[in-house]
């Protein structure tokens, strides 16, 4: 009798430390703080820029880890937004550009905020996280759906939007996205949270209040490293990309190229500040010890280099987007990864570290070995695609590119960092060539059918510009 009640007492202690060990580690899950930023290319001072002014992103930085080769999955907001938040490239989705909805393509696709909703995580978010176009609500508990905003459209060259406005820090959306995520994060919750914060400045227009742009007197700014004949070399899918005719002509025919550089550091000047504001209240907050922080830009910009304007290429410019990860116990201060890494591994990388199962649609691999060793084995290359079956290879030496067409470009990063010399047809590199072809996706799905909302959209601002 007693060898059963002993036995039976003992059964429920391991029962009831089994229950208290789970309800344990549910409590003891990391936190997510999940940062996006729009149109942020390398312009940022803990990649070596030295023009630029971004002290709070290299201070966030300079606490975990900072990727040197991060690129994102495709040059454009939505399908690099969707590519990301899908965990699906472009060529598996057939979301290739801004009109296609993704919503509506892969309309069943549990998305990465869903998925931490469906685990037990509160999930909540401002500002700008999906396209504008396509939000999808119901992966959120909370949102804040409307930040307002001020007339900032105030002037620019054809289609690069820039300029000066009268307006107040506070008058911005991304300050009203930093006040919202903030008030979450000052307050104790009883679940973990995926809180994100999405900032639509650095894109155009750029125009922030003039303070910013005292930051950077126009007589000394310093314009990109262009080589005058760079096209020269570049194969007719690739200069159709460029579209030299297109805005770069503009620019150079109204003299304002060193204004525009002005504005888009004054933009990204004021973005940072905001940054600055979130992380102060991060470091107040109770959740500094147990959240993880990732921050990634969606994609690259180009300002002039190739003769290109913003991004929609698969240059260095338009592909390259900051990236940062804070992982406590984890990520070493102060460390640097320079592999190359495209931020299909984020989704992953989430479910990882915050033991989440992966699901299966997932295309990228978590990355918690770089994080813990930056200089650990890592066999993947970074992949960007553009448009249908246009995609770029980039590893730790070479940038390889093969458009729809079959036209080819090569550059090799230990001698050429500005992708100045094109040797695709240098026989002696054929081997490299097929080499990094291999490592090409080879799914390309057709394009998704065109949303018609975003059609109207358009030709509603073609007659707008049309009209005086
Ligand atoms: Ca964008
Ligand atoms: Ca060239």
């Amino acid at each position: 009798m007693r060898r059963t009640l002993s036995w039976i007492i003992g059964l429920l202690c391991v029962f009831g430390s089994v229950l208290g060990a789970t309800a344990h580690a549910a409590d003891a899950r990391p936190n997510v703080l999940f940062i996006a930023i729009d149109d942020l290319r390398d312009w940022v001072g803990f990649l070596g820029d030295t023009q630029t002014k971004t002290p709070n992103l290299d201070r966030l930085a300079a606490r975990g880890m900072k990727f040197t080769r991060s690129y994102c999955a495709a040059p454009v907001c939505n399908p690099s937004r969707t590519a990301l938040l899908t965990g699906m490239r472009p060529g598996s989705t057939g979301v290739y550009n801004n009109n296609i909805d993704w919503r509506e393509v892969v309309p069943d696709v549990v998305t990465l905020p869903l998925h931490f909703k469906q685990n037990g995580y509160f999930v909540a978010g401002a500002g700008k996280i999906t396209h504008d176009s396509f939000k999808r609500r119901s992966d959120w508990e909370e949102y804040l759906d409307k930040a307002g905003g001020v007339k900032d459209d105030v002037g620019g060259v054809d289609g690069i939007r820039f300029g000066a406005i009268d307006a107040d820090d506070d008058d911005m959306p991304d300050a009203k996205s930093v006040k919202y995520v903030s008030e979450y994060l000052a307050k104790k919750h009883d679940k973990p949270f995926f809180l994100a914060c999405g900032f639509k400045k650095p894109h155009m227009p750029f125009s922030v209040p003039q303070k910013y742009f005292d930051k950077f007197p126009l007589d000394r700014i310093k314009l990109p490293d262009v080589k005058a004949d760079d096209l020269k070399d570049i194969p007719p899918a690739g200069i159709k990309m460029a579209q030299p005719d297109g805005d770069h002509a503009a620019i150079m025919k109204s003299g304002r190229w060193k204004e525009a550089v002005q504005a888009y550091l004054a933009t990204i000047s004021f973005m940072d500040t905001m940054l600055g504001r979130l992380i102060e209240n991060f470091d107040r907050s109770p959740h500094r010890d147990n959240t993880i922080i990732v921050l990634w830009s969606d994609h690259g910009w180009h300002l002039g280099e190739k003769e290109h304007w913003r991004k929609f290429a698969l240059w260095e410019e338009a592909t390259r987007a900051p990236l940062i990860w804070s992982v406590p116990n984890l990520t070493l201060t102060g460390s640097t990864c320079e592999r190359p890494v495209d931020f299909m591994h984020i989704y992953p990388t989430l479910c990882d570290l915050c033991g989440l199962p992966a699901p299966k649609h997932l295309q990228g691999r978590s990355i918690r070995t770089l994080l813990k060793d930056p200089q650990a084995e890592w066999s993947q290359p970074a992949i960007t695609t553009h448009e249908f079956k246009n995609h770029a290879v980039r590893t730790e030496r070479w940038r390889f590119i093969l458009y729809a067409n079959g036209d080819e470009e090569l550059y090799d990063h230990d001698a050429d960092p500005h992708e100045w010399t094109n040797l695709a047809s240098d026989a002696k590199l054929a081997t490299v060539k097929s080499e990094l072809e291999k490592l090409l996706p080879t799914e390309n799905a057709p394009p998704g059918k065109k949303s018609e909302a975003e059609v109207k959209v358009k030709q509603k601002a073609k007659a707008k510009k049309k009209s005086p």
